[in-house]
Order: structure tokens, then C-alpha cells, then sequence
């Protein structure tokens, strides 16, 4: 399981394009957004630079946890 704080990650419209972002590399992701921590778990194949990567041409900065 990979865990990123993203601080940019605000509210649900945030939330929503964090997911479809992470989906976009792994349809098959399993995904779970804690908005108050700025916080997500994400439950994937794919490896930590493809995620930050695509989390970053979404808008988003994440930091691995
Ligand atoms: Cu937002």
C-alpha cells in the first residue's frame, strides 16, 4: 500500500480529481481519501513515481509517507 500526503488536497472536488488522476494509471486501484489529514491510501500496481507523477499533472504535489 502506498500512503501520500497531498496538502493541496482541500475539499471533495480536490478528492474526486486526486482519484480519477490515480485510476488513469491504475483502473484497478483501490483508493481511500482521508480529506482531513490530507491524507490518500492507495491500494496499487503501479510504483510510487508513475502515482506522484501523474498526482502532479493533475495539479497536485504528494509526498510519500
Ligand atoms: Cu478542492
Amino acid at each position: 500500500m502506498h500512503r501520500y500526503e497531498i496538502k493541496d488536497m482541500t475539499c471533495s472536488h480536490c478528492a474526486s480529481v486526486v482519484e480519477r488522476a490515480i485510476r488513469g494509471v491504475d483502473p484497478a486501484a483501490a483508493i481511500k481519501v482521508d480529506l482531513g489529514k490530507k491524507e490518500v491510501s492507495i491500494e496499487t500496481a503501479a510504483n510510487k513515481t508513475t502515482i506522484s507523477d501523474a498526482l502532479r499533472a493533475a495539479g497536485y504535489e504528494s509526498r510519500p509517507l
